[in-house]
């Protein structure tokens, strides 16, 4: 079996999906810097901060709440910069709509930034998270998010390069100005947007 497909050989409507320079793979890789973090229900929480009018923080069981009361199920496509692309990926979760609906964020809040487990964050322009295919996934194709796809929590924002869908999800801020991530401190483009090929700095 193949796991990596180049677009010529895909048929024309599955090709039109992938962007230029990826390869497709059936199988999901796993791929972040550094060790996977444990999850402790009993200590893990949710901050929402920053230029928002309300500062929140929820427990894991405030977060099943939010989960019950709205949910999102969206299907995306998923493209790392490291060439892989996986199509119709299914996330289900909060929607980010109920996020923004809850910390009201300030009228010139420009940009969203994800604060992960370890120091790791991620930048992200905040209309790439107003589009009503951005959440907070709790579940990836049915089943609860596994360690490595992010336990418990992960953003998911299928419009940019995989790297801004930060698992290990433990903040979310809300900013005016602009404050690069990890992979945007090392040499990776600072919007990502795959159908522009904005892989790295200069791109
Ligand atoms: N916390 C955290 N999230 C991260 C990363 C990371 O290093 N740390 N890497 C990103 C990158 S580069 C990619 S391609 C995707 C991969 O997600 P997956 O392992 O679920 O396929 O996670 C992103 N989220
Ligand atoms: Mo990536």
């Amino acid at each position: 079996m193949k796991f990596f497909t180049k677009k010529a050989d895909l048929p024309p409507e599955t090709a039109a999906r992938v962007p230029k320079g990826q390869y497709l793979t059936e199988k999901w890789p796993v791929l972040h810097y550094g060790p996977v973090p444990t999850f402790d229900p009993r200590k893990w929480n949710l901050r929402v901060f920053g230029a928002v009018t309300n500062e929140l923080q929820w427990s894991w069981d405030e977060v099943l709440q939010l989960d019950a009361e709205a949910k999102a199920l969206v299907t995306a496509d998923m493209h790392c910069v490291t060439t892989w692309s996986r199509l119709d990926q299914k996330w289900e979760g909060i929607p980010f709509s109920v996020i923004v609906e809850k910390a009201k964020p300030v009228h010139d809040a420009r940009f969203v930034i994800a604060h992960s487990e370890h120091g790791f964050t991620a930048n992200i322009p905040i209309e790439y998270c107003l589009r009503d295919d951005c959440l907070i996934a709790l579940r990836a194709n049915g089943e609860p998010l596994s360690a490595e796809h992010g336990r418990p929590a992960r953003l998911v924002v299928p419009r940019l390069y995989a790297w801004k869908s930060a698992k290990w999800l433990r903040g979310i801020e809300f900013s005016k100005v602009d404050k690069p991530g990890f992979w945007e401190k090392n040499g990776y483009h600072n919007e990502g947007d795959p159908w522009k090929e904005q892989r790295y700095w200069g791109d």
